[in-house]
Protein backbone atom coordinates (compact mmCIF):
# COMPACT_ATOMS: atom_id res chain seq x y z
CA UNK A 1 0.00 0.00 0.00
CA UNK A 2 2.79 2.02 0.99
CA UNK A 3 4.30 1.51 -2.12
CA UNK A 4 1.97 2.22 -4.17
CA UNK A 5 1.19 5.42 -2.50
CA UNK A 6 4.97 6.53 -2.98
CA UNK A 7 4.55 5.47 -6.92
CA UNK A 8 1.68 7.64 -7.02
CA UNK A 9 3.40 10.85 -5.79
CA UNK A 10 6.38 10.35 -7.59
CA UNK A 11 4.46 10.41 -10.71
CA UNK A 12 2.55 13.54 -9.80
CA UNK A 13 5.59 15.18 -9.06
CA UNK A 14 7.01 13.79 -12.63
CA UNK A 15 3.62 14.70 -14.03
CA UNK A 16 3.79 18.42 -12.45
CA UNK A 17 7.64 18.78 -14.10
CA UNK A 18 7.03 18.12 -17.05
CA UNK A 19 3.63 20.27 -16.93
CA UNK A 20 6.11 23.05 -16.10
CA UNK A 21 9.02 22.42 -18.69
CA UNK A 22 6.59 22.12 -21.21
CA UNK A 23 8.68 24.49 -24.16
CA UNK A 24 6.22 27.29 -25.47
CA UNK A 25 6.77 27.98 -29.03
CA UNK A 26 6.33 31.65 -30.34
CA UNK A 27 5.88 32.73 -34.09
CA UNK A 28 7.65 36.30 -34.97
CA UNK A 29 6.44 37.70 -38.07
CA UNK A 30 8.42 40.08 -40.09
CA UNK A 31 8.25 41.74 -43.18
CA UNK A 32 11.34 41.77 -44.49
CA UNK A 33 13.59 38.81 -45.58
CA UNK A 34 15.27 36.10 -43.97
CA UNK A 35 18.91 37.75 -45.12
CA UNK A 36 17.97 41.27 -44.07
CA UNK A 37 20.16 42.23 -40.94
CA UNK A 38 17.45 42.94 -38.95
CA UNK A 39 15.63 39.26 -39.40
CA UNK A 40 19.58 37.78 -38.93
CA UNK A 41 19.41 39.96 -35.77
CA UNK A 42 16.37 38.52 -34.31
CA UNK A 43 17.27 34.94 -35.53
CA UNK A 44 20.52 35.07 -33.25
CA UNK A 45 17.91 36.98 -30.48
CA UNK A 46 15.52 33.64 -31.29
CA UNK A 47 19.02 31.45 -30.89
CA UNK A 48 20.21 33.27 -27.73
CA UNK A 49 16.34 32.62 -25.89
CA UNK A 50 16.53 28.93 -26.94
CA UNK A 51 20.19 28.35 -25.52
CA UNK A 52 19.71 30.65 -22.25
CA UNK A 53 15.97 28.61 -21.44
CA UNK A 54 17.21 25.21 -22.45
CA UNK A 55 14.70 25.11 -25.25
CA UNK A 56 12.26 26.23 -22.36
CA UNK A 57 10.94 29.09 -25.43
CA UNK A 58 11.34 28.56 -29.16
CA UNK A 59 10.93 31.76 -31.48
CA UNK A 60 10.08 30.36 -34.64
CA UNK A 61 10.74 33.31 -37.27
CA UNK A 62 8.62 34.05 -40.13
CA UNK A 63 10.00 36.15 -42.56
CA UNK A 64 9.15 38.46 -45.77
CA UNK A 65 5.51 38.96 -45.05
CA UNK A 66 4.73 35.76 -45.17
CA UNK A 67 2.71 35.28 -42.18
CA UNK A 68 1.57 38.83 -42.05
CA UNK A 69 2.19 41.57 -44.24
CA UNK A 70 4.65 44.48 -42.32
CA UNK A 71 2.10 46.82 -41.83
CA UNK A 72 -0.02 44.52 -40.79
CA UNK A 73 1.77 43.39 -38.34
CA UNK A 74 0.93 44.74 -35.13
CA UNK A 75 -2.64 43.81 -35.56
CA UNK A 76 -1.80 40.59 -36.12
CA UNK A 77 -0.04 39.99 -32.76
CA UNK A 78 -2.84 41.43 -30.94
CA UNK A 79 -5.15 39.36 -32.29
CA UNK A 80 -3.53 36.27 -31.79
CA UNK A 81 -2.56 35.14 -35.54
CA UNK A 82 1.14 35.20 -34.25
CA UNK A 83 2.91 35.71 -30.41
CA UNK A 84 5.44 38.17 -31.47
CA UNK A 85 6.57 40.05 -34.60
CA UNK A 86 9.05 42.89 -36.04
CA UNK A 87 7.67 45.93 -37.90
CA UNK A 88 9.31 49.49 -38.93
CA UNK A 89 7.80 51.59 -36.18
CA UNK A 90 6.67 54.77 -38.31
CA UNK A 91 4.35 52.05 -39.55
CA UNK A 92 2.32 52.12 -36.76
CA UNK A 93 1.91 56.17 -36.29
CA UNK A 94 -1.92 56.49 -37.12
CA UNK A 95 -2.80 54.59 -34.53
CA UNK A 96 0.28 55.94 -31.91
CA UNK A 97 1.58 59.03 -33.08
CA UNK A 98 4.71 59.27 -31.74
CA UNK A 99 6.12 56.18 -32.77
CA UNK A 100 6.09 58.58 -35.83
CA UNK A 101 9.22 60.61 -33.91
CA UNK A 102 12.16 58.90 -35.34
CA UNK A 103 11.40 59.46 -39.01
CA UNK A 104 10.28 63.46 -38.38
CA UNK A 105 13.27 64.58 -40.93
CA UNK A 106 16.66 66.13 -39.81
CA UNK A 107 16.03 66.13 -36.36
CA UNK A 108 18.49 63.14 -36.09
CA UNK A 109 21.82 63.34 -37.80
CA UNK A 110 23.69 60.41 -35.83
CA UNK A 111 23.72 57.30 -34.25
CA UNK A 112 24.14 58.98 -30.67
CA UNK A 113 21.63 61.32 -31.72
CA UNK A 114 19.48 58.42 -32.67
CA UNK A 115 19.86 56.48 -29.11
CA UNK A 116 18.83 60.26 -27.22
CA UNK A 117 15.88 60.20 -29.03
CA UNK A 118 14.94 56.52 -28.53
CA UNK A 119 15.51 57.01 -24.90
CA UNK A 120 12.94 59.37 -25.19
CA UNK A 121 10.46 57.91 -27.52
CA UNK A 122 10.89 54.66 -25.85
CA UNK A 123 8.58 55.34 -22.67
CA UNK A 124 5.80 56.75 -24.61
CA UNK A 125 6.13 53.27 -26.85
CA UNK A 126 6.13 51.11 -24.22
CA UNK A 127 2.62 53.05 -22.86
CA UNK A 128 0.86 52.77 -25.18
CA UNK A 129 2.33 49.55 -26.24
CA UNK A 130 0.92 48.14 -22.93
CA UNK A 131 -2.63 49.37 -23.21
CA UNK A 132 -3.02 47.31 -26.33
CA UNK A 133 -1.77 44.78 -25.19
CA UNK A 134 2.01 44.25 -26.80
CA UNK A 135 5.14 44.28 -24.50
CA UNK A 136 8.49 45.67 -26.33
CA UNK A 137 11.43 43.86 -26.73
CA UNK A 138 13.66 46.10 -28.65
CA UNK A 139 14.48 48.54 -31.33
CA UNK A 140 16.98 48.87 -33.82
CA UNK A 141 17.71 51.48 -36.39
CA UNK A 142 18.22 51.39 -40.15
CA UNK A 143 20.82 53.27 -41.62
CA UNK A 144 20.54 56.96 -42.55
CA UNK A 145 17.92 57.38 -45.21
CA UNK A 146 19.53 59.31 -48.35
CA UNK A 147 18.20 59.73 -51.70
CA UNK A 148 18.34 57.41 -54.68
CA UNK A 149 17.56 58.15 -57.97
CA UNK A 150 17.32 57.47 -61.59
CA UNK A 151 18.40 60.46 -63.13
CA UNK A 152 20.60 63.53 -61.08
CA UNK A 153 18.93 65.95 -58.66
CA UNK A 154 19.88 69.69 -59.04
CA UNK A 155 17.17 71.33 -58.32
CA UNK A 156 13.21 70.61 -56.92
CA UNK A 157 12.07 70.71 -60.53
CA UNK A 158 13.86 67.72 -60.77
CA UNK A 159 11.36 66.03 -58.75
CA UNK A 160 8.06 66.98 -60.23
CA UNK A 161 6.08 64.58 -61.80
CA UNK A 162 8.55 61.76 -61.07
CA UNK A 163 7.33 58.32 -59.73
CA UNK A 164 8.36 58.66 -55.80
CA UNK A 165 8.76 55.51 -53.87
CA UNK A 166 7.41 55.66 -50.85
CA UNK A 167 7.50 53.47 -47.27
CA UNK A 168 5.37 55.62 -44.71
CA UNK A 169 3.63 58.78 -44.09
CA UNK A 170 6.60 60.44 -44.11
CA UNK A 171 7.93 59.12 -47.23
CA UNK A 172 4.46 60.16 -48.79
CA UNK A 173 4.11 63.83 -47.72
CA UNK A 174 7.84 64.67 -48.80
CA UNK A 175 6.63 63.42 -52.09
CA UNK A 176 3.81 65.60 -52.16
CA UNK A 177 5.58 68.70 -51.10
CA UNK A 178 8.12 67.81 -53.76
CA UNK A 179 5.50 67.30 -56.24
CA UNK A 180 6.31 63.80 -57.22
CA UNK A 181 4.04 61.14 -57.62
CA UNK A 182 3.71 59.05 -54.33
CA UNK A 183 4.25 54.73 -55.34
CA UNK A 184 3.64 52.86 -52.33
CA UNK A 185 6.47 49.73 -52.71
CA UNK A 186 7.27 47.44 -49.88
CA UNK A 187 11.23 46.92 -49.01
CA UNK A 188 11.12 43.64 -50.66
CA UNK A 189 9.43 44.60 -54.09
CA UNK A 190 11.77 47.69 -54.96
CA UNK A 191 13.77 45.49 -57.00
CA UNK A 192 10.86 44.66 -59.32
CA UNK A 193 9.25 47.77 -59.24
CA UNK A 194 12.04 49.58 -60.87
CA UNK A 195 12.86 46.84 -63.60
CA UNK A 196 8.95 47.73 -63.96
CA UNK A 197 9.72 50.96 -64.40
CA UNK A 198 7.12 51.49 -61.49
CA UNK A 199 9.45 54.26 -60.03
CA UNK A 200 12.35 56.82 -60.51
CA UNK A 201 13.60 57.86 -56.93
CA UNK A 202 13.33 56.93 -53.40
CA UNK A 203 14.14 58.25 -50.01
CA UNK A 204 15.65 54.90 -47.45
CA UNK A 205 18.67 54.08 -46.56
CA UNK A 206 21.60 52.95 -48.92
CA UNK A 207 21.47 49.47 -47.32
CA UNK A 208 18.06 48.95 -48.52
CA UNK A 209 19.67 50.09 -52.07
CA UNK A 210 22.16 47.19 -51.71
CA UNK A 211 19.53 44.57 -50.41
CA UNK A 212 17.47 45.38 -53.54
CA UNK A 213 20.44 45.58 -55.98
CA UNK A 214 19.37 48.70 -57.44
CA UNK A 215 21.73 50.01 -59.21
CA UNK A 216 20.39 48.49 -62.97
CA UNK A 217 17.85 51.83 -62.45
CA UNK A 218 19.66 54.04 -59.45
CA UNK A 219 22.63 55.83 -60.92
CA UNK A 220 22.66 58.51 -58.31
CA UNK A 221 22.90 58.85 -54.22
CA UNK A 222 22.60 61.46 -52.26
CA UNK A 223 23.63 61.09 -48.54
CA UNK A 224 21.39 63.40 -46.93
CA UNK A 225 20.88 61.83 -44.03
CA UNK A 226 17.78 62.65 -43.56
CA UNK A 227 16.18 60.23 -40.80
CA UNK A 228 16.94 57.20 -38.56
CA UNK A 229 13.85 54.63 -38.60
CA UNK A 230 13.95 52.23 -36.37
CA UNK A 231 11.94 48.67 -36.50
CA UNK A 232 10.37 47.36 -33.77
CA UNK A 233 10.44 43.81 -31.73
CA UNK A 234 7.21 43.18 -29.73
CA UNK A 235 5.45 40.20 -28.06
CA UNK A 236 1.74 40.06 -27.29
CA UNK A 237 1.54 40.36 -22.92
CA UNK A 238 -0.66 37.49 -23.26
CA UNK A 239 2.45 35.60 -24.61
CA UNK A 240 4.62 37.15 -22.26
CA UNK A 241 3.20 36.81 -19.60
CA UNK A 242 2.39 33.03 -19.65
CA UNK A 243 6.19 32.35 -19.53
CA UNK A 244 7.60 31.46 -16.21
CA UNK A 245 9.62 34.68 -14.53
CA UNK A 246 13.07 33.15 -15.25
CA UNK A 247 12.05 32.63 -18.20
CA UNK A 248 10.64 36.32 -19.03
CA UNK A 249 14.34 38.05 -17.44
CA UNK A 250 16.22 35.65 -20.06
CA UNK A 251 13.94 36.85 -22.77
CA UNK A 252 14.50 40.56 -21.76
CA UNK A 253 18.27 39.93 -21.28
CA UNK A 254 18.39 38.84 -24.84
CA UNK A 255 16.26 41.38 -26.16
CA UNK A 256 18.63 43.95 -24.46
CA UNK A 257 21.28 42.19 -26.15
CA UNK A 258 19.75 42.48 -29.34
CA UNK A 259 19.20 45.65 -29.16
CA UNK A 260 22.80 46.46 -28.61
CA UNK A 261 23.99 44.04 -31.55
CA UNK A 262 21.75 45.78 -33.99
CA UNK A 263 22.76 48.94 -33.44
CA UNK A 264 26.19 48.45 -33.59
CA UNK A 265 25.45 45.97 -37.12
CA UNK A 266 23.36 48.97 -38.57
CA UNK A 267 26.32 51.38 -38.18
CA UNK A 268 28.68 49.11 -39.68
CA UNK A 269 26.76 48.36 -42.40
CA UNK A 270 26.05 52.10 -43.38
CA UNK A 271 29.54 52.47 -44.50
CA UNK A 272 29.78 49.25 -46.20
CA UNK A 273 26.50 49.68 -48.20
CA UNK A 274 27.29 53.14 -49.29
CA UNK A 275 30.88 51.78 -50.74
CA UNK A 276 28.74 48.52 -52.08
CA UNK A 277 26.71 51.10 -54.05
CA UNK A 278 29.70 53.18 -55.43
CA UNK A 279 31.34 49.79 -56.35
CA UNK A 280 28.65 48.96 -58.62
CA UNK A 281 28.63 52.49 -60.26
CA UNK A 282 26.23 54.17 -58.34
CA UNK A 283 27.35 58.04 -58.36
CA UNK A 284 27.56 58.92 -54.08
CA UNK A 285 27.43 62.79 -54.61
CA UNK A 286 26.01 65.39 -52.66
CA UNK A 287 23.15 67.39 -53.82
CA UNK A 288 23.77 71.27 -54.30
CA UNK A 289 23.73 73.50 -51.19
CA UNK A 290 20.75 75.18 -52.35
CA UNK A 291 18.98 72.68 -53.11
CA UNK A 292 20.09 71.13 -49.46
CA UNK A 293 18.69 74.37 -47.90
CA UNK A 294 15.48 74.16 -49.24
CA UNK A 295 14.81 70.18 -48.89
CA UNK A 296 15.71 71.27 -45.16
CA UNK A 297 12.93 74.02 -45.07
CA UNK A 298 10.76 71.39 -46.35
CA UNK A 299 11.85 69.08 -43.39
CA UNK A 300 11.36 71.94 -40.91
CA UNK A 301 7.59 72.38 -42.33
CA UNK A 302 7.32 68.32 -42.21
CA UNK A 303 8.41 69.18 -38.42
CA UNK A 304 6.19 71.75 -37.29
CA UNK A 305 3.16 70.15 -38.89
CA UNK A 306 3.80 66.89 -37.25
CA UNK A 307 4.20 68.55 -34.17
CA UNK A 308 1.19 70.50 -34.20
CA UNK A 309 -0.73 67.22 -35.10
CA UNK A 310 0.60 64.81 -32.30
CA UNK A 311 0.51 67.99 -29.49
CA UNK A 312 1.83 67.58 -26.11
CA UNK A 313 3.21 63.71 -26.50
CA UNK A 314 5.37 65.17 -29.43
CA UNK A 315 6.81 68.08 -26.92
CA UNK A 316 7.35 65.60 -24.56
CA UNK A 317 10.01 63.90 -26.75
CA UNK A 318 11.45 67.22 -28.78
CA UNK A 319 11.56 69.52 -25.77
CA UNK A 320 14.10 67.89 -24.09
CA UNK A 321 15.84 66.21 -27.06
CA UNK A 322 17.19 69.90 -28.22
CA UNK A 323 17.60 70.70 -24.58
CA UNK A 324 20.21 68.72 -24.11
CA UNK A 325 21.86 69.15 -27.64
N1 LIG B 1 14.68 50.47 -45.51
C1 LIG B 1 13.26 50.22 -45.38
C2 LIG B 1 12.83 51.19 -44.32
C3 LIG B 1 13.95 52.10 -44.07
C4 LIG B 1 15.09 51.53 -44.82
O1 LIG B 1 16.24 51.94 -44.78
C5 LIG B 1 12.53 50.48 -46.64
O2 LIG B 1 13.07 51.08 -47.55
O3 LIG B 1 11.35 50.12 -46.71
Amino acid sequence: MKRRWIMAAVAALLGSFCLAQTPSTWKLATGYRAESFHTLNIMQFSRDVEQATAGQLLIQVHANNTLAKLNDISQAVQQGKAEAGETIMSSLAKDIAIAGADSVPFVVNSYKDAQRLWKLQRPGIEKHFTERGLKLLYAVPWPPQGLHSSKPVRGLADFKGTQMRTYNQTTLRIAEMLGAKPVDVAMVDVGQALTEGRMDNMITSALTGVENKVWGSIRYYYEINAWFPKNVVFVSSKAFEALRPEVRSTVLKAATDAEVRGWLASQALAMSATQELRKNGIRIERIPADLEQEVKRMGEKFSREWVRSVGNEANNIFVPYYLVQ
